[in-house]
């Protein structure tokens, strides 16, 4: 076993891919802005500097561990140093932390308070930029910016997009898409994983927070909400849940406090997507026509394909994404049911997601101007507003979902892990009661064969849009051939979401993954055909899997 010295203590360490890892494990926390395990290092901060034997400063992020190496990590010099460097940081940043997006979430902020920076030596930021909000998910505010890289190697690394990156250099450089414009005039997909590495307030998530107060404190509104799968296993990680423990019943008497009407499932809308996507694709299986069927609940990978893809937007399923669906059928049919119009009807989806902001606000998926889903809230921005609406999460007390379209099936539930839709098809086209955990799990790409009627189908999963771009270029070579594919833009699928609780790293969506499965398990009913409420929907509204109606309300088109 190999070993080192951290401040007079012997450690050892295997196969850590540096320094900070070692001393992390160890038990002491550097402080990094720009170090993510799962991002490449880039060593820019320098918070992490620590000291050799021979006083050297060496980044503890981009130094690899040896046998024998003695190091301090919090001597007098360091300490200084890494104050130093805030508040040089400090001197060029917009610090009007009390209205920050950020505030209450900010590492500037939090490290500042815990090195104990009390005065700024050098200066107050003159130069200010203007503030990018021109796109539906997230608020770019150049003047909050660190330059610690993060986003800009998520977006690039991760999603594979790069649409933001360096201009300029030294006191001038900036973090910003191409010729400085705006997130709207880019390929951005909004997918929001650079806010959710981004330590201070310099990209951020559009609150809808201030128009849902509207609506609940509007009396001509019925206020109805739904609730994501992945939701309900991040949320109470802001009052010290562990990731995975789920608190949907619990979110529900939080809404019924605020002033919702009506707290609904969106996996009972997943349900019924498992419906109307399996139809779909046996139909083209039968026809030979458009595969293989990508999946198209994630709107952050709709827009990949729209921008980088066109020849593949026939593969794409054409149903609309289970919240979609959900606003559709509320204000199409459900208002009818309610002798309410649509317009007073107010549907707000709580998802984990920033791009379901982006999907809500599309021309097409709603009536003359009045959306289907009329605004999305993070799981973030919810928890945001139980603390403003000064609820006592301790002290609430479990309410069922209201019906009828509070009820759905495991098949529902999953639809949060990557894998999860594909698995739910699955289960709904084999007809058993059998789980297919052949797509569970964090690798990249996941693939599976069933057979059904005899013939091979062959599933394959991918998760985070780099995955999916290089799946889709072995599609185009023809060097692999699938007949379903499942794809979610954020890495883990929707329970890595932008919009949870930070930070989520691989361990914590894998716990949240399971807090799925496991109320999976406890679910009473598996496969989503057997949802007795999706059921009576066909019998009252759509008639049957692909009717015209069902067309008309559930389905989309895309932009090429
Ligand atoms: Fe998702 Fe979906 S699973 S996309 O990840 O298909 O956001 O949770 O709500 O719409 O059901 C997100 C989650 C979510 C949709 C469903
Ligand atoms: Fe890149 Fe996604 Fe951020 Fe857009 S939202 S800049 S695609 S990481």
């Amino acid at each position: 076993m190999k070993t080192l010295k951290i401040n007079g203590r012997e450690v050892a360490f295997s196969d850590e891919k540096n320094l900070l890892e070692v001393i992390r494990k160890a038990g002491i926390e550097l402080p990094t802005f720009c170090y993510h395990s799962e991002l490449s290092t880039y060593g820019a901060c320098r918070m992490c500097l620590v000291e050799d034997k021979r006083g050297n400063l060496i980044a503890a992020c981009s130094t690899p561990p040896r046998e024998g190496m003695e190091i301090k990590t919090h001597t007098k010099r360091l300490l200084k140093q890494r104050r130093m460097t805030l508040e040089l940081i400090l001197a060029e940043h917009d610090r009007d932390c009390t209205t920050c997006g950020k505030n209450g979430d900010c590492k500037l902020r939090k490290l500042s308070h815990d090195l104990g920076v009390e005065e700024i030596r050098f200066g107050t930021k003159e130069n200010y930029l203007p503030i990018d909000d021109s796109s539906e998910a997230i608020v770019r505010n150049p003047n909050k910016c660190i330059l610690c890289g993060d986003c800009v190697r998520m977006c690039e690394e991760v999603q594979g997009i790069g649409v933001i990156g360096f201009a300029h250099r030294g006191a001038k450089a900036v973090v910003t898409p191409a010729f400085n414009k705006n997130l709207c005039e880019v390929e951005c997909v909004d997918c929001g994983q650079c806010s959710a590495v981004c330590p201070t307030g310099a990209i951020v998530v559009k609150s809808h927070i201030d128009k849902v107060w509207d609506a609940l404190n509007d009396d001509n509104k019925v206020v109805i909400a739904q609730i994501a799968p992945a939701v309900r296993v991040a949320f109470g990680e802001a009052f010290g849940l562990r990731p995975g423990e789920s608190t949907e019943y619990l979110i529900v008497s939080a809404l019924k406090a605020m002033g919702f009407d009506m707290v609904f499932d969106t996996c009972f809308a997943a349900d019924l997507t498992v419906i109307e996507e399996g139809h779909e694709f046996l139909e083209r299986l039968e026809k030979g026509e458009n595969l293989p069927l990508f999946t198209s609940c994630c709107p952050a990978w709709v827009k990949f394909v729209e921008f980088n893809y066109p020849s593949f937007l026939n593969n794409l399923s054409s149903c609309r994404s289970p919240h979609q669906m959900f606003g559709s059928f509320t204000k199409n049919y459900y208002a009818k049911e309610l002798g309410v119009s649509r317009e007073n009807v107010y549907v707000v989806s709580i998802m984990p997601c920033t791009a379901k902001k982006a999907e809500a606000a599309r021309e097409e998926l709603g009536v003359d101007g009045n959306p289907d889903v009329d605004a999305v809230l993070t799981t973030r921005e919810l928890i945001r507003m139980v603390r403003e609406a000064g609820i006592v999460f301790k002290d609430l007390k479990e309410e069922p979902f209201d019906m009828p379209f509070g009820f759905s099936t495991g098949g529902g539930i999953i639809f949060g892990a990557t894998g999860g839709v594909a698995e739910a098809v699955v289960r709904t086209l084999d007809g058993g009661h059998r789980r297919f955990e052949q797509v569970r799990g964090s690798e990249g790409l996941k693939e599976a064969t069933i057979v059904k009627d005899g013939k091979e189908i062959r599933v394959a999963v991918v998760h985070g849009l780099k995955n999916a771009r290089e799946l889709l270029e072995k599609i185009k070579s023809g060097s692999v051939k699938y007949d379903m594919v499942e794809v979610m833009a954020c890495p883990g699928g929707c329970v890595g979401g932008a919009g949870q609780p930070s930070p989520a790293s691989t361990g914590v969506r894998e716990e949240r993954a399971k807090g799925l499965y496991n109320i999976d398990n406890r679910m009473q009913l598996a496969r989503s055909d057997e949802n007795p409420m999706i059921k009576m929907l066909y019998e009252k509204w759509l008639g049957s899997p692909g009717s015209e109606v069902a067309h008309k309300y559930l389905h989309t088109h895309y932009r090429p």
